[in-house]
C-alpha cells in the first residue's frame, strides 16, 4: 500500500494536536539570515548509470563490484538520479532546500582522469546544475567523494603519488570554468581524514591498501606509511586547485571553496591525565592532521613528533598556500566518542596510523539502545565550539548528519530519525548562539542511496526509495516532512519526541 503525503501529513498533526509529539523548541527564524539548509548525496551513491555516455570506472566501482559488500550490491543502479535527476529536483523544491550537496563524478567528466572531456558527462551535470538554478536551489558541488578515476589508480597508485596533485588541478580547472558561473560553493574533498584512514590504514574502504594485521584482504599496502602519504598528497591537491580557484575565478565567480571532514565529538573516557592527553592526541590525528595545516600551515606537533619521518613536511611555499587555501570548513558530524590512553610497544615504523595515536576510541552511546544508530545530540556543539576555540572559528558548514535506519525500515519507523535531527540541529544552534561561525547544514542524504559500508541494507534517506521497484519509486519520510514543515518556517509541527509512528508502510 502505497500512503500519500497528504495522509502522513494528517497523521502527524493528529500526533501534534493529541499531545504525542512536543513542538521543536526553536524555528528556523531562529537562525542568522542566509543560513543554507539543505541536504546531499555523492555521484557514485545515486547517480547509476555507472557504464553509460561514457563514464569509466572509478576505484569505488572496483571496491563494491569486487561482491565484498555484506550484500554483493554495487552502485551500478544506485538510485539511477542519473536519469531523475529532474523529478529528484521537484522533490526538492517540494521539500523548500535551499541548497543540494552533490558531487561530481571525475571519471564521468573526464573518462581517463585527465585530458579529453567527455560531452555527455558535462551535458549531464549542466543539465543538474540548470535544474537546481531554476528551481531556486544552490548547488554546492564536491569534487572528489571516495571515487578517483581507476585510470588513475592504474597508472601511478592514485593519492599515493605527487602525481595527483597536477591531475586534480586539472579535473577542478574544468569544473571551475564549465560549472563555476552557477556554484556558489565548492569542496575539493569530502571526509579527506576518513577516506585515507578506511581506504591506507585498515584498507575497510577504496582502494583498499593496507598490512596485515592492521586490515586484511588487502589489495597491497602499508599501514604505518601510506596514510601518511596519501593525505599529505589530498592536501596539496586540495591546496592547488584552491589556489587556481582563487586566483582564476573567484573573482569573477564570486563563489567560496572549502575541504571537508569526518569530525567526531571526543571526550576522555574518564578524568586521568593520561585518557585528557589521549583525547588530545586522537583530535590531533583524526581533526588536527587536515585542519592544522589549513589554518596554520602545518600538521600537530603531537603528530610530528610521534610519527617521526613517516610524516612528509611542507616545503614553505606549500605551507603559505595551504594557509589561505580554504574559505570554510565542511564538518561531517555523525558520532561521539570517548577517548582512552593505549600503550603500543611496537616500534615507530610498525605501528599503524591509528596506533601512532596511543589512543582507543570507544562509542559513546548516552542511552541508545545498541543496534540503534546512537543519539548524542551535544556532540554537534562541542565539535563546533571546538573549532570555535582551537582553530580561530573558521566559517563552517555541517555538510553531513544524519540518522541511519535498516534495510528493512518502514516509513513508520522514522520518528527517530526526526529526532536525532532535531535535537541535532538544537544543538548547532547552541553553538551558533555561542558564537560560532557555522553557517549552513545538510542532512546526509538527500534520499536513501547506495552506503559506503554496506550497500543497501542501510537507509539515511529523507526519501525513501524502493529499490525493489524498477521505477526506483521515490516516497517521502516521515522526516521528509518535518524537514519540510521547518524549512517553510512552521514551528509547530516540528516535531521532538517519538512516541508511537504513523504507520505507513511502503511495499517491501
Ligand atoms: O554515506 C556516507 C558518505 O558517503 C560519507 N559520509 C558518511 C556517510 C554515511 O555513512
Amino acid at each position: 500500500m502505497r500512503v500519500s503525503s497528504k495522509f502522513l501529513l494528517l497523521s502527524l498533526l493528529a500526533e501534534v494536536c493529541f499531545g504525542k509529539y512536543t513542538p521543536t523548541k526553536f524555528s528556523r527564524n531562529d537562525f542568522p539570515s542566509g543560513f543554507v539548509f539543505g541536504a546531499g548525496t555523492s555521484a557514485y551513491q545515486v547517480e547509476g548509470a555507472a557504464a553509460e555516455d561514457g563514464r569509466t570506472p572509478s576505484i569505488w566501482d572496483t571496491f563494491a563490484n569486487s561482491g565484498k559488500l555484506p550484500d554483493k550490491s554495487s552502485g551500478n543502479i544506485a538510485s539511477d538520479e542519473y536519469h531523475k535527476y529532474k523529478e529528484d529536483v521537484q522533490l526538492m523544491k517540494e521539500m523548500g532546500l535551499d541548497a543540494y550537496r552533490f558531487s561530481i563524478a571525475w571519471s564521468r567528466l573526464l573518462p581517463n582522469g585527465r585530458g579529453a572531456i567527455n560531452p555527455k558527462g558535462l551535458q549531464y551535470y549542466n543539465n543538474l546544475i540548470n535544474e537546481l538554478i531554476s528551481n531556486g536551489i544552490q548547488p554546492h558541488v564536491t569534487l572528489f567523494h571516495y571515487d578517483i578515476p581507476q585510470a588513475l589508480e592504474d597508472e601511478y597508485r592514485g593519492w599515493l603519488s605527487p602525481k595527483i596533485v597536477k591531475d586534480f588541478k586539472e579535473f577542478a580547472d574544468v569544473c571551475f570554468r564549465e560549472f563555476g558561473d552557477r556554484v556558489s560553493h565548492w569542496t575539493t574533498l569530502n571526509e579527506a581524514n576518513i577516506f585515507v584512514i578506511g581506504g591506507y590504514d585498515s584498507g575497510i574502504f577504496p582502494p583498499k591498501r593496507c598490512s596485515y594485521p592492521y586490515g586484511f584482504d588487502c589489495t597491497g599496502g602499508n599501514s604505518s606509511l601510506e596514510p601518511y602519504m596519501a593525505g599529505h598528497n589530498c592536501l596539496l591537491a586540495h591546496a592547488a586547485a584552491a589556489t587556481l580557484y582563487k586566483k582564476k575565478y573567484q573573482a569573477k565567480q564570486h563563489g567560496l571553496i572549502g575541504l571537508s571532514l569526518l569530525v567526531y565529538w571526543l571526550t576522555p573516557l574518564t578524568n586521568s591525565e593520561d585518557d585528557v592527553r589521549a583525547t588530545q592526541r586522537a583530535n590531533d590525528f583524526y581533526t588536527g592532521w587536515f585542519v592544522n595545516p589549513l589554518v596554520f600551515g602545518d600538521y600537530p606537533d603531537t603528530m610530528k613528533k610521534i610519527a617521526g619521518p613517516k610524516i612528509p613536511s611542507f616545503t614553505k611555499y606549500q605551507s603559505k598556500q595551504l594557509m589561505g587555501s580554504s574559505d570554510f570548513i565542511g564538518v561531517n558530524h555523525y558520532r561521539s566518542m570517548n577517548v582512552k590512553h593505549s600503550q603500543n610497544n611496537q616500534m615507530t615504523s610498525q605501528r599503524d596510523f591509528l596506533g601512532d595515536m596511543f589512543a582507543e576510541t570507544i562509542e559513546k552511546r548516552d542511552g541508545t539502545p545498541v543496534g540503534e544508530f546512537p543519539l548524542v545530540p551535544s556532540g554537534m556543539q562541542g565539535v563546533l565550539e571546538y573549532f570555535k576555540e582551537v582553530y580561530g572559528n573558521p566559517p563552517i558548514y555541517i555538510h553531513e548528519n544524519g540518522y541511519s535506519t535498516p534495510s528493512n525500515e518502514t516509513l513508520d519507523d522514522d520518528t527517530r530519525r526526526v529526532t536525532y535531527l532535531s535535537e541535532y540541529m538544537e544543538s548547532m544552534l547552541n553553538a551558533i548562539r555561542n558564537g560560532s561561525d557555522t553557517r549552513g547544514y545538510f542532512i546526509w542524504s538527500f534520499l536513501d542511496c547506495f552506503e559506503l559500508f554496506n550497500g543497501y541494507q542501510s537507509r539515511y534517506g529523507l526519501y525513501y526509495v524502493d529499490f525493489k521497484d524498477k521505477d526506483l519509486k521515490r516516497y517521502p519520510k516521515f522526516s521528509a516532512h518535518w524537514y519540510s514543515n521547518f524549512l517553510k518556517g512552521n514551528k509547530e509541527i516540528g516535531i521532538v519526541k517519538p512516541t508511537e509512528s504513523p504507520n505507513s508502510h511502503v511495499p517491501q
